[in-house]
């Protein structure tokens, strides 16, 4: 562009057309700068957790005491925090003869039973309530299979283990289950928070 367009002096003779585009240059100009004032006073709202319909469940998790035994505590916390579950309760137990029945009453008179009493007595647990949408079917996805030797790679049965009975983790499968157990566990009731995190990973939109 030549110079005397841009900065036209009085004596320079203007037609109407050079008029126009002159004008419109400042009036384009004014909106930018108005545009910017506007987007800085109202930024675009960042997603809150009170306006997303988060629908969520909470689960009941119970690493073993082979986990804690092999110092497997940290990595399969992390993959449920990696996922995105938010942890409203944790507590580091010894299961009472009681609390194992009560727990696996559905399994009692199964030829593993006995073993498997006596396997989630034998040393402390870590019990964990975890809370997020689907939580009962994430978490049991990325427990794997029960057999460590049947279970997927890439789940933690899967990647941590090859026994049947001694496969680190216990995840409520419904949430008739998850809602026993919690009540099992955490009789007390559970953490309710809401992490700054949750739009973002909870979206459903
Ligand atoms: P799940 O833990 O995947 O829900 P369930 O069938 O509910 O599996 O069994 C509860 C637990 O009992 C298993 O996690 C495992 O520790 C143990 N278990 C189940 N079946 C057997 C078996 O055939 N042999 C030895 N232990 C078993
Ligand atoms: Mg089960």
């Amino acid at each position: 562009m030549r110079a005397k367009e841009l900065h036209p002096s009085p004596s320079t003779s203007w037609g109407l057309g050079e008029n126009r585009r002159y004008f419109r240059g400042i009036l384009a100009f004014i909106n930018r700068k108005l545009a910017k004032f506007v987007q800085n006073a109202y930024p675009p709202a960042l997603p809150s957790i009170q306006t997303l319909n988060l629908l969520v469940e909470t689960t009941l998790l119970l690493l073993k005491p082979d986990a804690l035994h092999r110092g497997l505590a940290g990595r399969i916390i992390t993959r449920f925090e990696e996922k995105g579950l938010q942890l409203v309760g944790m507590r580091l137990m010894r299961m009472s003869q009681e609390t194992a029945a009560k727990h696996y009453a559905e399994h009692v008179g199964k030829p593993f039973y006995e073993g498997l009493v006596g396997f989630m007595t034998c040393s402390p647990i870590l019990a964990m309530a975890l809370r997020g949408p689907d939580a009962i079917t994430v978490a049991r996805r990325l427990m794997g299979k029960t057999f460590g030797i049947e279970a997927d790679a890439g789940t933690i049965r899967g990647d941590f283990g090859c026994s049947k009975s001694y496969n680190l983790i216990h995840g409520s499968d419904s949430p008739e289950s998850a809602a026993r157990e919690l009540a099992i566990f955490f009789p007390e009731g559970l953490e309710d928070w809401d992490p700054i995190s949750a739009p973002w990973l909870w979206d459903r939109e």
